[in-house]
């Protein structure tokens, strides 16, 4: 039973006309890490943080899913095996394709948080500091996402599947975030065939075994056919 675990980033999302971060004009390039994407900058400044997160909420839920999160639906449905989708992305643009088993490790802009009681719920398109949690009705609402210093989620799950990965694949990544970006030399090293699919050469290109390089939505149903 072949055991397919793909990790995908901001590139497989951008012909979807989702930015990317660290691309030429990314969502970096407008905002610091520190003031938009850790609990720090939360503190300090919740109403701008929401903003960053309306902002990308609107864009997420106007976006359609490109060829390469397509092409991955398909191949959960066909494959003689198991495929698992890790996405650093907070978009829904995986499940909207067709994905069933995915995983949000970085979070999700459709989902809020509350800081006080820890209830999750389904994020309204806008929101605001003053929003109150429906269940303990605590003015302490924030996008459900893993900033910078937090622990991203279903590690638990996440480590497990890429020791008995068969295959290993990273969809547009740069490879500059951890854990995520260690996947690569982890699954190699616990015996998967890993390959690349990138734009360009990633921080974490070494790791892998195979390179494709293009647009995702050219270079990833050609992989999966
Ligand atoms: C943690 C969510 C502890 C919200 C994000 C020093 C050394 C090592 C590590 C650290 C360190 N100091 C701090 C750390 C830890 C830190 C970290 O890694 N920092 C980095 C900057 C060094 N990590 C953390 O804090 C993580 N938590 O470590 O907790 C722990 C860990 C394990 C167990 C216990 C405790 C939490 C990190 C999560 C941060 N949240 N986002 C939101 O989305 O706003 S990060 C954000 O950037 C994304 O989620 C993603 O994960 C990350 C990387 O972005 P990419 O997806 O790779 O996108 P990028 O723009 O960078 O690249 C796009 C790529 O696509 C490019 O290569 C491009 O060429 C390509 N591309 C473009 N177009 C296309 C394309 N490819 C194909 N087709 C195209 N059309």
């Amino acid at each position: 039973m072949k055991k397919v675990v793909i990790l995908t980033g901001a590139g497989i999302s951008a012909e979807s006309g989702l930015g990317t971060f660290r691309d030429e004009g990314g969502l970096w390039a407008q905002h610091a890490i520190e003031d938009v994407a850790t609990p720090e900058g939360f503190a300090r400044n919740p109403g701008l943080v929401h903003e960053f997160y309306n902002a990308r909420r609107a864009q997420a839920v106007e976006a359609k899913p490109n060829e390469a999160h397509f092409a991955l639906a398909r191949l959960e449905a066909e494959i003689d095996g198991e495929v698992l989708v890790i996405t650093q992305n907070v978009d829904g643009m995986h499940e909207a394709a067709g994905s069933r088993n995915v995983i949000h490790m970085h979070g999700e802009l459709a989902k809020a948080l509350c800081q006080s009681c820890e209830h999750r719920w389904q994020a309204p398109l806008v929101m605001s500091p003053e929003d109150p949690c429906p269940s303990c009705g605590e003015a302490a609402t924030r996008p459900d996402v893993v900033w910078f210093g937090e622990i991203p989620y279903a590690m638990h799950v996440i480590d497990p599947a890429l020791a008995e990965a068969d295959i290993f694949a990273a969809i547009g990544t740069s490879g500059q975030v951890y854990p995520a970006a260690a996947y690569g030399q982890h699954a190699r090293r616990m015996g998967a065939h890993t390959v690349e699919l990138n734009l360009e050469a990633s921080s974490a290109s070494r790791d892998f075994a195979e390179h494709r390089r293009g647009k995702a939505s050219e270079v990833v149903p050609v992989w999966v056919e």
